[in-house]
């Protein structure tokens, strides 16, 4: 059946407030006006990120919503003047968008498009409305994405074709786990061959890293978690050992500045915790040690500012640096090339109508990746 121009009914996990289980719904997806796309989703991943909000730790998060942001799909239609994608292409939805025209978009050096929803989680589409709405509600998207649908509808500024000979099932954790890491180690920090790296964190972004780092060709990559069941995916994926603060009396940055003769050229916060973002900058180098923090947290952070002075330097990045229209198609193509593997991310698969029991495998530190198949 032809649903081009009409409203479509279909299953979504839509969040009705915080602190609460996903629940399935019926909800519709109006059609794309100018200039959006809607997409009929594929495979999703899922992310702390979206925990983060389920948790109620994004305070400015509108409800109700649908979450989900590391999906890839299949273009279902096109509003008017739409060209970069046609009804039928294999997408990735974009959580940093790429309009092509702000100083964001201009500047060589970073990635921030300032159409981004980041920081202001508006949810809702440049014209201030939403094409979601369930039981007669209007609902709210996140990071300009939702993937927990059915179908969704997105800018075309936060979407991109990718290569028709990709799996899609594979390539959703590109929409954001796999690239924020990733990116971090190679694009960010810019990890150089021979140097020492520690990646504190072992989920879905810090093992993404330690890929990163591997590929740039880092001769120690240190692991660090307090978790100890992630050491083992760490090691196969290029760790070259991994501490558990939980083992050590003194304070791991201590641990790994006697380990590493002064400190670590390299540093990453894949966790959110502002103590172990501290952590991380004490742990590399004085003189020439880069920190990037990556973790996502409502907290602030304090230190002494000798610290820095001592020659360090903090970065932080979404989406790993990437600029999202320009970049995402490569990291497709370096997939099909096995640039890189993503299947040792992706530990678990699950129906979408079960997303809840992905969230209970995250909250139980089983899985890495979950991956919802529709
Ligand atoms: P996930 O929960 O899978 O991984 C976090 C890991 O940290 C787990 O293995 C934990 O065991 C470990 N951990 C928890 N506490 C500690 C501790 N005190 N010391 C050492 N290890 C600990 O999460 P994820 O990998 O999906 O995401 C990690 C963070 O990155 C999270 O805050 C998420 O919101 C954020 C993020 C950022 C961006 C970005 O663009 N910057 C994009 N997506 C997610
Ligand atoms: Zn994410
Ligand atoms: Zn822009």
């Amino acid at each position: 059946m032809n649903t081009t121009g009409k409203v479509i009914k279909c299953k979504a996990a839509v969040l009705w407030e915080p602190k609460k289980p996903l629940s399935i719904e019926e909800i519709e997806v109006a059609p794309p006006k100018a200039h959006e796309v809607r997409i009929k989703i594929v495979a999703t991943g899922i992310c702390r990120s979206d925990d983060h909000v389920i948790e109620g730790h994004v305070k400015q998060m509108k409800f109700p919503i649908i979450l989900g942001h590391e999906g890839a799909g299949i273009v279902e239609s096109i509003g008017e003047g739409v060209t970069t994608v046609k009804p039928g292409d294999k997408v990735i939805p974009l959580i940093i968008p790429q309009c092509g025209e702000c100083r964001g978009c201009h500047d060589p050096n970073g990635n921030i498009c300032h159409k981004s929803d980041f920081g202001k989680y508006r949810g809702l589409m440049s014209d201030n409305t939403s094409r979601l709405t369930c039981k007669g509600q209007v609902v709210y998207n996140f990071l300009n994405t939702s993937t927990f649908t059915e179908y969704t509808v997105v800018e075309e500024m936060c979407v991109v074709k990718i290569n028709d000979d990709v799996q899609l099932d594979k390539a959703c954790v590109i929409g954001c786990g796999f690239s924020t890491g990733y990116g971090s180690a190679v694009n960010v920090a810019k990890v150089t061959p021979g140097s020492t790296c520690v990646v504190f964190g072992l989920g879905g972004i810090g093992l993404s890293v330690v890929i990163g780092c591997k590929i740039a060709g880092a001769a120690k990559i240190i692991g660090v978690d307090v978790n100890s069941d992630k050491f083992e995916k760490a090691k196969e994926l290029g760790a070259t050992e991994c501490l558990n603060p939980k083992e050590f009396e003194a304070p791991i940055h201590e641990v790994l500045l006697k380990m590493t003769d002064g400190g670590t050229n390299y540093s990453f916060e894949c966790i959110g915790r502002p103590d172990i973002m501290v952590s991380a900058i004490l742990s590399t180098y004085a003189g020439s040690g880069t920190t990037v923090i990556i973790g996502v947290s409502a907290e602030e952070i304090s230190f002494n500012p000798m610290i820095l002075l001592m020659g360090r330097t903090l970065k932080g990045a979404i989406f790993g640096g990437f600029k999202s229209k320009d970049c995402v198609p490569q990291l497709v193509s370096d997939l099909i090339s096995e640039k890189f593997n993503l299947d040792a991310l992706i530990t678990h698969r699950l129906p979408f109508t079960e997303v809840n029991k992905g969230f209970e495998l995250l909250h139980k530190g089983e899985s890495i990746r979950t991956v919802l198949q529709f």
